[in-house]
C-alpha cells in the first residue's frame, strides 16, 4: 500500500510502497476512506518527542473493513468503522474501570505505539498511535474500531475520531460544563471549534473564543460562539472580565499547547472555576502557578487527554447529536487533500489556512 512515512523530523514525509503487517488473530485490516489532518500530528512532524521513526503519522481516521482476524468478532468485512486512537486493551486497570483514554496495557509489547506497523523493505515502520492514517490502510486491534451505520456519511465521521470527540468531551466528560455558565475557549482550530460546539450544546450563556487569527474568530461565531477576542490586538483578561460581570469565566479551554495560554486559561476563570488544558504541549513545557492562589481561589485545572472519550459509547452519541443537526461535521472541513499532497495539507495547517484539512481516499 501507499504510506506517507516520516523519516525526519521537520523533512518531508515520502510517499512511497510500504507492506503493512498481517492481521493477528484479534486484528482488523481497515482500508481508508478518510483521515482528518489534526495538529497533534503537525506537532509529532515538527518536534522531537516520543513517537518512534520511522512512522506513518495520521490518528483521525474511518474507513471500511477489508479482513479480520480468526478471532474478530464485532467487525466483519464491509463494515464501516471509525477508528479510535490510541491503546484500547480492554484489560488494564483504567479499561476496567471505564477509562480507556487513560489505558496502559500491562504488557509493554502490547503499546500500539509502539508495534511494528508495516516495514520497507527489512526496515520496521511505525504507525502513530496505532492508527497511521496518512496511509491507504492499517491493521489495528479490533478493540479500536467502532462500527457505524452505512448511512452515516463516512468521509465527514473521520473527524469524530479526534477532533470532534476531544472538544466535545472537554466540554461535556471533563469539564461537565452546567447550562448558562461562561465559557472561554482559547485557541479557534479544528479542536477549538468543537469545543464551542460542544459548550453551545451543553447550554452555555457566553461562549468567549480567544485566538490570534481574526479568521478563526469569524469561524467561532458559525459554531457557536457569543464573542470574539483577538489575543494579538485586545487586551484579554480585562474583555474577559468585562464580559463575565467582573469574577471571570466558569471554565477557560487550553486548545493550542503553550505555556503561556494555559496560564491565561488559569487566569481568566472566577474563583471555583476550571480551566481545562486540552492543547498539547512540547514535552519540557512548564506552566507555574502560586499555590496559596490555588488553594485561595479554589480553582481547577484539568487535564484532558482525548477529551475523556469512551469510543463505544462517545462515537454513537456524536453521530446522534450530528444526524439531529446538533453539530456540525461537514462544515468544519474547508479542504481536502489526496495522499500525495499531505506535505501540502500539514503546511496549510500550520500556517493556519484551514478550518481542518482531510486526506480523502475515495
Ligand atoms: P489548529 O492549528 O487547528 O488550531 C490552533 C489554533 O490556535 C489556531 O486557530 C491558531 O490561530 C490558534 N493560536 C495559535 N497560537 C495562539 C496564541 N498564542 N493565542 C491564541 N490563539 C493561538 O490545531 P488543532 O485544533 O488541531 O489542535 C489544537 C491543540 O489540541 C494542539 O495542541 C493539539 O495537539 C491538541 C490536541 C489535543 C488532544 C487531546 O487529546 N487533548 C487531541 N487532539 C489534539
Ligand atoms: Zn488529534
Amino acid at each position: 500500500m501507499k504510506a506517507a512515512v516520516l523519516y525526519e523530523r521537520r523533512q518531508p514525509l515520502i510517499v512511497q510502497e510500504v507492506e503493512l503487517i498481517d492481521p493477528g488473530p484479534r486484528d482488523v485490516l481497515v482500508r481508508f476512506v478518510a483521515s482528518g489532518v489534526c495538529h497533534s500530528d503537525l506537532s509529532h512532524w515538527q518536534r522531537d518527542t516520543w513517537s518512534p521513526l520511522p512512522l506513518i503519522l495520521g490518528h483521525e481516521a474511518s474507513g471500511i473493513v477489508d479482513q479480520v482476524g480468526t478471532q474478530v468478532s464485532r467487525v466483519k468485512p464491509g463494515d464501516h468503522v471509525i477508528i479510535a486512537f490510541g491503546n484500547k486493551c480492554g484489560e488494564c486497570a483504567y479499561c476496567r474501570r471505564g477509562e480507556p483514554y487513560l489505558c496502559t496495557p500491562e504488557d509493554p509489547a502490547k503499546n500500539i505505539s509502539l508495534r511494528a506497523h508495516a516495514r520497507r523493505n527489512s526496515t520496521t515502520v511505525y504507525g502513530f498511535i496505532g492508527v497511521g492514517s496518512f496511509a491507504e490502510a492499517t491493521v489495528v486491534p479490533e478493540s479500536n474500531c467502532v462500527p457505524i451505520a452505512t448511512s452515516v456519511p463516512l468521509e465527514p465521521a473521520c473527524l469524530i475520531a479526534c477532533g470532534v470527540s476531544t472538544g466535545v468531551g472537554a466540554v461535556i466528560n471533563v469539564a461537565h460544563v452546567q447550562p448558562g455558565s461562561s465559557v472561554v475557549v482559547i485557541g479557534a482550530g479544528g479542536v477549538g471549534l468543537n469545543v464551542i460546539q460542544g459548550a453551545h450544546l451543553a447550554g452555555a450563556a457566553r461562549i468567549i473564543a480567544v485566538d490570534i487569527n481574526p479568521q478563526k474568530l469569524d469561524l467561532a461565531q458559525q459554531f457557536g460562539a457569543t464573542h470574539g477576542v483577538n489575543s494579538s490586538a485586545d487586551d484579554v483578561a480585562g474583555r474577559i472580565r468585562q464580559l463575565t460581570g467582573g469574577l471571570g469565566a466558569d471554565y477557560a479551554f487550553e486548545v493550542i499547547g503553550l505555556p503561556q495560554t494555559i496560564r491565561q486559561a488559569y487566569e481568566t476563570v472566577r474563583k471555583g472555576g476550571a480551566a481545562i488544558v486540552v492543547g498539547v504541549a512540547t514535552e519540557d513545557a512548564a506552566v507555574q502557578f502560586s499555590a496559596p492562589d490555588l488553594m485561595r481561589s479554589g480553582k481547577r485545572i484539568l487535564g484532558c487527554n482525548a477529551g475523556g472519550v469512551r469510543p463505544d459509547i462517545d462515537f454513537p452519541l456524536i453521530i446522534d447529536l450530528w444526524q439531529a443537526g446538533r453539530l456540525q461535521i461537514e462544515e468544519l472541513i474547508s479542504q481536502r487533500f489526496a495522499l500525495d499532497q499531505i506535505n501540502e495539507a500539514l503546511i496549510a495547517l500550520q500556517q493556519g489556512k484551514v478550518t481542518r484539512g482531510i486526506l480523502a481516499f475515495a
